[in-house]
């Protein structure tokens, strides 16, 4: 994960090479009001080391979960990040090379009942891990490190790089994973294009069964169950380094960021009724062009991305997410992604007339290694070398920062106190004209309590969801109380 030094100079607005599909497999909403200026992100969290992945646990808990490269899972819970790691599992992972360590995390559908959770990392051996855990039953914010389970492992013995890998469950409930070639440049074993390998390949496991022998079952329905030639594991080939897909929450299409040699970075996709079994051309072609041979190669039968970049935009493309928040209306069906090398995010949009487009968002200076999505489907990138993590927000300013919005208004009363709370009490003090002024963060949710002594308030309280714009006239009536007269007891 080496940054590569890219001239932004050679950066040019809508200097894409485009290659549209045309399928019509995506339901589409009008983009016509996306508009790039707007999309924004604001710092949420600091202070981690190489966070490489982002995930929920889909259980309502409101968590995030960000993985550290060197094999820590850390939560973020009430906008905050939890110092005791979910999980660490340091001592058994391999981070010595750059694109070694713990790679991902898949939490099982059913999480909330039973409590199990997936992981993909390099063992001391290279070797590509995937194990099960399960919570433990002392905490939800703490996994059992004990209950590590190991499901299946990929020997990646040659080479430091190219080891994938997501793993996410898809809507069938199978779990997908993602693996790199076996490293090196060019794929010398032609393992991408080896079906009795299991390197450079989408797999798909069915984690909740046991096929006789193995810890996993087949799913029967995979493409090449049967064959004879091919692991039967397989369910999408031709792949260099597929670091980061994702489905479509909506639709459950695949997308795949495929990682290229030294000339094209590419996004494939896979349509929701597709039965499996795409060749995605390594090491035939890289992207659309032939790699191996360089000239006159058979690309029958090769899935062509639906759009790739030169290195004059990066050097290695970080798949992301399509956007299905409700929060943000215009994102909706914009697909976010980015480059780990020149820090641009783009975003991709199909629209049934006229295919796939294309669009720079924004050129930050981060090393984004991974997006996320939370149970909303809010994103999230990382700051790789910074160690932070960012919430992506779209705003009616230009380039807005997802600013905090303000709750504001006259108390009635001065130096009237407010409480608030979202989980976390707070206060705020108003001042000698009763004017008080709070700061919540982005997409507060949350109640507003005025009190003082001897007064009572109309209304007692507000309640607030999803505050994500300045609320101000929230006034309140405050009225001072009858002062009872003790009286006096004497004996
Ligand atoms: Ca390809």
């Amino acid at each position: 994960m080496k940054l590569k030094n890219v001239s932004r100079s050679l950066i040019i607005f809508g200097f894409l090479i485009l290659v549209i599909l045309g399928t019509d497999q995506i339901p589409t909403k009008a983009a016509a009001n996306f508009n790039p200026a707007q999309v924004g992100y604001r710092e949420m969290i600091t202070g981690l080391t190489e966070p490489i992945f982002i995930t929920n646990a889909g259980d309502s808990s409101g968590r995030l979960f960000i993985v550290e490269r060197a094999g820590r899972i850390l939560p973020y819970k009430n906008r905050v990040l939890v110092p005791t790691p979910f999980l660490d599992i340091r001592s058994i992972v391999n981070s010595a090379g750059g694109e070694q360590g713990l790679l991902a995390l898949a939490f099982h559908p059913n999480y909330q009942t039973n409590g199990q959770f997936y992981t993909t990392f390099t063992d001391q051996s290279g070797s590509l891990v995937l194990s099960r855990f399960t919570r433990s039953s002392s905490s939800p914010d703490l996994a059992d490190p004990n209950s590590r389970n190991p499901l299946l492992v990929i020997p990646h013995p040659v080479n430091q790089n190219h080891n994938g890998g997501t793993l996410a469950f898809g809507p069938d409930g199978f779990l997908y994973w993602s693996t790199g070639d076996g490293g090196s440049a060019g794929d010398p074993p032609n393992n991408a294009q080896n079906l009795n390998v299991l390197l450079g390949k989408i797999l798909r496991i069915d984690v909740d069964h046991v096929d006789p022998g193995i810890n996993y079952a087949v799913p029967t329905s995979n493409p090449f169950v049967g064959n004879p030639g091919a692991r039967p594991e397989i369910w999408a080939y031709g792949l260099r380094n597929p670091w980061r897909f994702s489905f479509d929450r909506l639709t459950g299409d695949i997308f795949i960021g495929d990682v290229g040699q030294a000339s094209r970075e590419e996004i494939d996709f896979q349509p929701a009724a597709s039965p499996g079994g795409e060749n995605y051309g390594w090491r035939v072609m890289e992207g659309t062009l032939c790699y191996n041979p360089a000239t006159g190669c058979d690309q029958s039968g090769k899935v062509l991305p639906i759009i790739e970049y030169a290195h004059s935009l990066g050097c290695a493309v970080t798949g992301g997410y399509i956007y299905r928040g409700s929060l943000f209306p215009d994102m909706q069906g914009q697909y976010f992604y980015s480059d780990i090398c020149s820090g641009i995010i783009f975003s991709l949009y199909h629209d049934p007339i006229t295919g796939w487009t294309g669009t720079q968002v924004a050129d930050t200076p981060y090393a984004v290694s991974t997006f996320g999505e939370d149970e909303q489907g809010g994103l999230y990138f990382t700051d790789y070398y910074a160690g932070k993590v960012y919430q992506m927000c779209y705003g009616p300013t230009a380039a807005p920062t997802c600013i905090p919005p303000t709750i504001s208004g006259n108390a009635g009363a001065a130096e009237a106190t407010l409480h608030y709370t979202d989980g976390n009490p707070m206060t705020a003090q108003a001042d000698g004209s009763g004017n008080y002024s709070i700061v919540v963060s982005y997409n507060w949710s949350g109640t507003v309590i005025p009190s003082k002594g001897g007064y009572s308030f109309t209304p007692a309280s507000r309640t607030y969801i999803g505050l994500v714009t300045d609320t101000n006239g929230q006034d309140f009536t405050a009225v001072a109380g009858h002062q009872i007269a003790l009286p006096l007891v004497t004996r």
